[in-house]
């Protein structure tokens, strides 16, 4: 029997639609405490968008299942520090990650368990393993829109709290108009 699927994945603008597609937001009043600048933060309007999620569920949670999704960050500041994603690592920490550069420019930012940092440049074209035990954070360094592409484990899940709680050790700060890679530990 030969079906159509009605999911759909435009490669070129990074556009996810169909059977099994979500998508969620996330403003400025979502991100208390993730950015450098807090009191620049909660004078900005809470409505404002900083990204989005798109995601092909497929198969729930499952262990041996796949998530995959598309993330577009908006083009901004708060104060010198560009718009970014909360950053995460997966509660199963020996799960890994692909992402992908589809449109715009940034930078990913990963982190080890003992807080061993580096960053990755992003842009159309770019791939990026994005091994276990490794948090993860799309910051985006342009005036444009970046997305990005991923798949993951379907049974890998968020831990948002220790990044909540400890930060990552590297901030991407605008210091006289350029981005730039400030140590945050210390
Ligand atoms: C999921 C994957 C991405 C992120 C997305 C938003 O494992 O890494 O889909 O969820 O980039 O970032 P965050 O840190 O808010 O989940
Ligand atoms: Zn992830």
């Amino acid at each position: 029997m030969l079906v159509n699927s009605n999911t759909r994945f435009e490669a070129a603008e990074g556009k996810l639609s169909g059977s099994g597609v979500s998508a969620s937001l996330r403003v400025v009043g979502d991100l208390a405490g993730i950015f450098l600048d807090e009191e620049a933060r909660s004078r900005r309007d809470p409505r404002e968008a900083v990204y989005e999620v798109v995601m092909h569920d497929a198969c729930g949670a499952a262990e041996g299942g796949l998530f995959f999704g598309v993330s577009r960050v908006y083009p901004g500041k708060i104060g010198a520090e560009y718009f970014m994603t909360k950053g995460h690592f997966h509660s199963k920490r020996n799960r890994a990650e692909y992402y992908w550069g589809i449109a715009g420019e940034g930078l990913l930012l990963l982190m080890d368990e003992s807080r061993q940092c580096r960053a990755e440049r992003v842009s159309p074209g770019s791939l990026h393993f994005i091994s276990g035990y490794t948090a993860h954070r799309l910051v985006n360094t342009g005036r444009s829109m970046l997305v990005v592409g991923a798949c993951w484990p379907s049974d890998a899940g968020h831990d948002y709290d220790s990044i909540q709680r400890d930060g990552f050790g590297l901030r991407v700060l605008d210091v006289d108009g350029q981005p730039q890679l400030v140590p945050a530990d210390g």
